[in-house]
């Protein structure tokens, strides 16, 4: 049975590769999209990809996981450092949650180096370029023991 992952991402990543490149890289989120696909092909396993700028609709997604997810890729993006809603939601899952952070969020302004998802996610990428989406799938395949 093919593994399934929900791909999750938050407020103005619909803008990736479209503007600060020296910050985010010039990859659209249809790139990244289209590689989280490729990869989860690879390694066995199913991609629910999406965005949102509306943090209820993220809730609604790690919701949806629930019924049918093997694991989690979070990018909450600004939500990351605000959301408690999102927090409880994960922790309503009972799968790996891997969170992920294109920048390094440890090198830029202070408000950014608090995560409230921190607390849930069984790892976190930060600062590898949109690439953090195709490690975590890997470590994902791993918690999760996918067929490949
Ligand atoms: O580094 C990351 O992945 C972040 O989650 C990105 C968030 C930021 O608030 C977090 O602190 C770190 C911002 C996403 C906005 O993405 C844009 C991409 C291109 C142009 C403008 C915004």
């Amino acid at each position: 049975m093919t593994r399934l992952i929900y791909v999750l991402n938050g407020p103005n990543l619909n803008l990736l590769g479209k503007r600060q490149p020296e910050i985010y890289g010039h990859e659209t989120l249809a790139d990244v999209e289209r590689d989280c696909r490729a990869l989860a092909g690879e390694l066995g396993l199913g991609v629910r990809f999406h965005q949102s700028n509306r943090e209820y609709e993220i809730i609604d997604w790690v919701h949806a996981a629930r019924e049918d997810a093997a694991g989690i890729v979070i990018n909450p993006a600004a939500f990351t450092h605000t959301s408690v809603a999102i927090l409880d939601a994960l922790n309503a899952f009972d799968g790996p949650v891997i969170e992920v952070h294109i920048s390094n969020v440890h090198k830029r302004e202070a408000f950014r180096h608090h995560s409230f998802v921190s607390g849930r996610a069984d790892g976190v990428i930060a600062g590898f370029g949109t690439q953090g989406y195709l490690l975590a799938l890997r470590r994902l395949a791993h918690l999760v023991g996918a067929a490949a």
